[in-house]
C-alpha cells in the first residue's frame, strides 16, 4: 500500500472546497461524466480541492457485481481522474474506491484515495470498519460479503487546503479514529460517504456534527443520494461542518455539488480559545492505538546502537529486534523507544504498546518456530538479573525438554557473561530480522 510520499509544507489561511453528491449505478461512463461535470465546476470556481463520495466509482446490483466490476488504482478508468486533477489543477478525495486486490481479487478493500494536482496518489486508506446492518424490513447492507477490511491506520496528509484525516462513512461511528487523526495533526476529517436512509435520517448530522465539535476539525462529507437501484437507497445531505459544529455548505438530496470555505486560521483560533487537548485526563484514559512505524530508524538499546537492519518491527513507542546472543532459536527482544530502565518509568501509553507488541511477536515467533509456548519475561533491574539498562522484554520460543527444569531463568541471567557464547555477526541478525520483518 502506498502512504504519504512526499512531506508537503502545511497550508495556511482560506481555501476553497467542493463537495460532491452523486448518485453512482452499475453505468461506469455515466458515473464517471457526472463527476467530471462537477470536477470542471470545481476548476472554474477556482477550488483547490474537490471531495466525490463513497462508490464514486460505480454501486453494483449486488453482491457479485460489487466484487466484478472493482479495479486497481492505476487502472485507465482511475487515469482519467488523474488527468481531470491535472487539467483543472485540483487535488481530488476519491472516496470509497471499489479497489481490487490484484492477489485475491474476490475480496477488493474499499479505498478512499488522494489524489494531487499532478494526478499522483498521495495516500491510499482502506476502510477499517465494514459496515454490516440488517434492520428487517428495512434495511439490509452486508459490506463484508464483496469488501474486506483494512487493517491499517493511515496518519492525515497534507493537502493544500490543510492537513487532512482519511475515513470512509461507517468509519464516522467510531470516535477513536477521528481522535487518532486530530492528534496526528488532523484540521480536516473527511468523510465520503454512501450512508444508507434509515440511518442517515437518523444520526449523519449529528455524527458528523459531533465529530467535527469534539476534534474542533473542519468535517467535510462528500454524499451519495437516491436510489442506485430497486434495492439501495442513500440518504444524501453533503456537508461541510466548521470546527465549531456550525453547517456551513449542504446539498439537499438531489445530485449536486456545495461548496465551502475553509479557514485555516479559524481553526487554530478556536483551538487556541478553548484548548481541550490539554484538559484531557491523560492520566486516568488513553487511546491506545496498533499502528505500526514504516520509517526504518537506527535506535538505541541502552548506549548501543541498533542498525535498522536488526530491527523488525516498530511503533511509535517500542521496536522489536534480534538478539545478540540468543538463548534459543527464536529469542528476541522488545523495548521502548525511549531509553529508561524500568518499566515503572514508562508511561501507560508506552507501556501498552511495549506489550503489545510483544504480544504480536511473540505469535509471529511461535507460528514461525513451530512451537506452542513461549517465555516472557523481563529481567527489571540489576539484581534482577539485568544487564542492560533499558527496559526490554524477552521472547524466547520454547521447545519440549529445552531447559531441563525450566532452568531458563538462572540461563537468561547468565548468558551474556558466558565467554563460550559469543556475539553473532551483523549479517546473521539482519537475516534473522528480514525473516521476521516480513512475517510481521
Ligand atoms: W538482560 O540480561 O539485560 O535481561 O538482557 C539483555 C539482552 O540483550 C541479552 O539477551 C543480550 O544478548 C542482548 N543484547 C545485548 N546487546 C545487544 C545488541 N547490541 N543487540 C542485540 N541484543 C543485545
Amino acid at each position: 500500500m502506498l502512504t504519504t510520499v512526499i512531506r508537503r509544507t502545511m497550508a495556511t489561511g482560506r481555501h476553497f472546497i467542493a463537495v460532491c453528491q452523486m448518485t453512482s449505478d452499475n453505468d461506469l461512463e455515466k458515473n464517471f461524466d457526472i463527476a467530471k461535470s462537477m470536477i470542471e465546476r470545481a476548476g472554474e470556481r477556482k477550488c483547490e480541492m474537490v471531495f466525490l463520495p463513497e462508490c464514486f466509482d460505480f454501486i453494483g446490483v449486488n453482491k457479485n457485481e460489487q466484487v466484478d466490476l472493482a479495479m486497481t488504482a492505476d487502472c485507465v478508468y482511475m487515469q482519467r481522474y488523474r488527468d481531470l486533477a491535472k487539467k483543472h489543477n485540483v487535488w481530488l478525495s476519491l472516496g470509497g474506491l471499489h479497489h481490487k486486490d490484484p492477489s485475491d481479487h474476490a475480496h477488493p478493500w474499499n479505498t478512499h484515495l488522494i489524489i494531487d494536482s499532478q494526478g499522483a496518489t498521495c495516500v491510499e486508506y482502506n476502510k477499517l470498519h465494514l459496515f454490516d446492518l440488517e434492520i428487517p424490513g428495512k434495511v439490509r447492507l452486508m459490506e463484508s460479503e464483496f469488501s474486506k477490511a483494512g487493517n491499517e491506520m493511515v496518519p492525515p496528509v497534507e493537502t493544500p487546503v490543510g492537513c487532512l484525516g482519511l475515513s470512509i462513512c461507517y468509519d464516522v461511528r467510531f470516535p477513536e479514529l477521528s481522535l487518532w487523526n486530530r492528534q496526528r495533526g488532523a484540521q480536516l476529517l473527511s468523510f465520503p460517504s454512501a450512508f444508507t436512509l434509515n440511518t442517515g435520517l437518523a444520526h449523519w448530522e449529528t455524527l458528523l456534527r459531533a465529530r467535527a465539535i469534539e476534534n474542533q476539525c473542519y468535517v467535510v462529507a462528500a454524499a451519495q443520494t437516491g436510489a442506485h437501484n430497486p434495492k439501495r437507497q442513500s440518504y444524501g445531505h453533503a456537508m461541510v461542518v466548521d470546527p465549531w459544529g456550525a453547517v456551513v455548505a449542504q446539498c439537499s438530496e438531489r445530485v449536486d455539488m456545495c461548496f465551502a470555505e475553509i479557514d485555516l486560521s479559524y481553526v487554530a483560533s478556536l483551538r487556541e480559545m478553548q484548548p481541550v487537548f490539554s484538559h484531557r485526563r491523560s492520566d486516568l484514559y488513553t487511546l491506545h492505538v496498533n499502528e505500526r512505524n514504516h520509517e526504518t530508524d537506527d535506535l538505541k538499546f541502552a548506549e548501543f546502537p541498533i542498525p535498522a537492519s536488526h530491527i523488525f518491527y516498530s511503533t511509535p513507542h517500542s521496536f522489536a529486534f534480534v538478539n545478540l546472543k540468543p538463548v534459543t532459536d527464536g529469542h528476541v527482544l522488545i523495548s521502548p523507544k525511549r531509553v529508561v530502565q524500568h518499566l515503572t518509568d514508562l508511561t501507560d501509553a508506552e507501556t501498552a504498546d511495549l506489550f503489545i507488541v510483544a504480544k504480536k511477536v511473540q505469535a509471529m515467533l511461535e507460528k514461525h518456530h513451530n512451537v506452542k509456548a513461549s517465555t516472557i519475561c523481563v529481567q527489571d533491574g540489576k539484581e534482577a538479573g539485568q544487564t542492560v539498562p533499558h527496559a526490554h522484554v524477552h521472547i524466547l520460543a520454547r521447545r519440549s525438554g529445552d531447559f531441563g527444569d525450566n532452568e531458563i531463568y538462572q540461563k537468561l541471567a547468565s548468558h551474556d557473561k558466558e565467554p563460550e557464547r559469543k556475539p553473532r555477526s551483523k549479517e546473521t541478525m539482519a537475516e534473522e530480522a528480514e525473516v521476521y520483518r516480513k512475517l510481521m
